[in-house]
């Protein structure tokens, strides 16, 4: 385990490059689609938000947070991401979404930068795009 320094550029960084947040994008895709159908039910994206760690640092949620809360909060989570409200998140709603909440992390990051402790194979962007940083201060 390591701690990462991650402020608003990171992100920005991280959502700037194309192919990089593609494709960190696609992959969580396709690994939270579980039943391959090629969309995310609201049951699939609720598993997805859990497991990125996204919550704490886009919505101010702490862990005490009560399970009728969290659904309300997953459920609207749900309609953020389903732009047409078809009932599913298909592959370019989640991009377009996670582009945004990326961002507006980014925005509430500010030049203020934080301390995250992160295992070396934390699948959550934060840990990608501070992964990305540190690739590209390398010499
Ligand atoms: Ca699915």
């Amino acid at each position: 385990m390591g701690v990462v320094i991650i402020d608003g550029s990171t992100v920005r960084a991280f959502v700037g490059d194309e192919e990089q947040f593609r494709k960190s994008v696609d992959e969580r895709f396709a690994a939270l689609d579980l039943n391959r159908d090629g969309v995310l039910s609201r049951c699939e994206l609720r598993k997805a938000f859990e497991s990125m760690r996204l919550i704490e640092a886009d919505f101010g949620v702490d862990v005490a947070t009560p399970p009728q809360e969290l659904t309300r909060l997953y459920d609207s989570i749900f309609e953020r991401f389903d732009g047409d409200g078809s009932g599913t998140v298909d592959l370019e709603e989640f991009r377009s979404e996670m582009r945004k909440i990326m961002l507006a992390i980014a925005e509430g990051l500010g030049s203020c930068p934080i301390q995250m402790a992160l295992e070396d194979d934390d699948p959550s962007f934060l840990k990608r795009a501070a992964d990305l940083e540190a690739s590209k201060a390398a010499p």
